[in-house]
Order: C-alpha cells, then structure tokens, then sequence
C-alpha cells in the first residue's frame, strides 16, 4: 500500500542539479542540445555524457516535440537520470500552452513509471526563458502532480522545485 499522495509530493527552494533524486526534469528545446537556463546549469553539473546521449536520442528520432519527454542517465549529477520535456513558448494561453505544458508533466511521469523511478524533481517547466506566467504554471504542476500520484505508485515522491521565493510562495498556495 503506498503512502497518501499528500506526503509523495514536496516543495524544494534550491538549484535543481544538486538534488539526490532519482531522476531530475529538465526544461529543455525540442534540439535536445542544451541551451540556457536550468537546461545549461544541467548539461555543465552532468557534463559531457548527457549531450552525448541527447545527441543519439536525436540522430534516432529527431528531438523531442513540445509536451513529449525522453530519458537519459545523469551523467555526473547526483540524479542517476534525467527526463527531458520541451515546454511550450508562452504565447498569450490561447495556442493550447495549458494542454501542452500539462503533457510535459504527465509525459515525464509516465517515463518514471516505466523506469520504476521511486523520486523525480521538476523545475518550473516553460517559467523562465519561454515566458509562461508562474501562477498559471505553478496551478498545472500542482494539479497534474497530485493527479499523477493518486493513482500511480511510481515514481514515489515529486518534488516540484522552486528557483525564487516567489515560485515557492505558489506553489505553497497551490498545495494548502
Ligand atoms: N534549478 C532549478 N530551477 C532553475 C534553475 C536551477 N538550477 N535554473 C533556472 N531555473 P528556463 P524554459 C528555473 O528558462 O522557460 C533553455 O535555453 C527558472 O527560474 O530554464 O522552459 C532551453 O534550452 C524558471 O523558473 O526554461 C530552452 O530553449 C525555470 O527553471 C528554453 O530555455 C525554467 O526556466 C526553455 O525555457
């Protein structure tokens, strides 16, 4: 019997690479190879191996379409893997960037499930460089988290992870 999806699901302030989970999301483009935001700060703490992968996994089907998820190991992180989901470019909300950003979620879950993954950690997914507004982003994580986990055993625990006080402050709101 698993535990009560209130406790699976934990808010975290801090930088993202330096979790001990077992696997960390990254918000990454559709190329797969690297850019800024959290997806350089993952591709320098994991190191080389990662855009190595990425490279594969590209020369295999292409890259990664927004709302869809692949998976590789974590290099030289302290997560054994990394998911990466390529979020959606704000664009006003009328272009399906809820739809498409709840994929993101539900896409990288559903990878962990088949990994059997016990721990996965997101950042706010699309909330930096692609311009979605946090509230509206820190409402679909929470929701489609609390979702994921009221019916699946894995992954065990989402940690949703917070870079400023502001998103924490949300994403707090969303759970209480
Ligand atoms: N740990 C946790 N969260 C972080 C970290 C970190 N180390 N660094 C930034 N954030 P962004 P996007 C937060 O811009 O909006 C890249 O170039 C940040 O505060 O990284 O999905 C990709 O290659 C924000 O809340 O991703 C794409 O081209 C959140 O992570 C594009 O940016 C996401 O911000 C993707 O844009």
């Amino acid at each position: 019997m698993s535990s009560p999806s209130s406790s699976r699901l934990r808010i975290v302030r801090g930088d993202i690479t330096k979790l001990p989970v077992a696997a960390i999301v990254n918000a990454a483009n559709s190329s797969l190879l690297g850019g800024g935001g959290v997806d350089g700060a993952i591709h320098r703490a994991a190191g080389p191996q990662l855009l190595a992968e990425c490279q594969r996994i590209r020369a295999r089907q292409g890259g990664c379409k927004t709302g869809e998820a692949v998976i590789t190991t974590g290099g030289q992180l302290p997560a054994a893997h990394v998911i990466h989901t390529v979020g959606p470019v704000w664009n006003g909300g009328h272009k399906g960037e809820p739809e498409l950003l709840a994929n993101c979620y539900r896409n990288s879950l559903r990878l962990a499930l088949e990994h059997q993954l016990p721990s996965v950690a997101f950042p706010g997914i699309s909330t930096g460089i692609y311009g979605y507004p946090k509230g509206e982003a820190a409402v679909i994580a929470v929701r489609e988290a609390q979702q994921w986990l009221a019916s699946h055993e894995y992954p065990h625990e989402i940690v949703l992870v917070a870079f400023d006080a502001e998103t924490q402050q949300l994403y707090e709101q969303q759970i209480a």
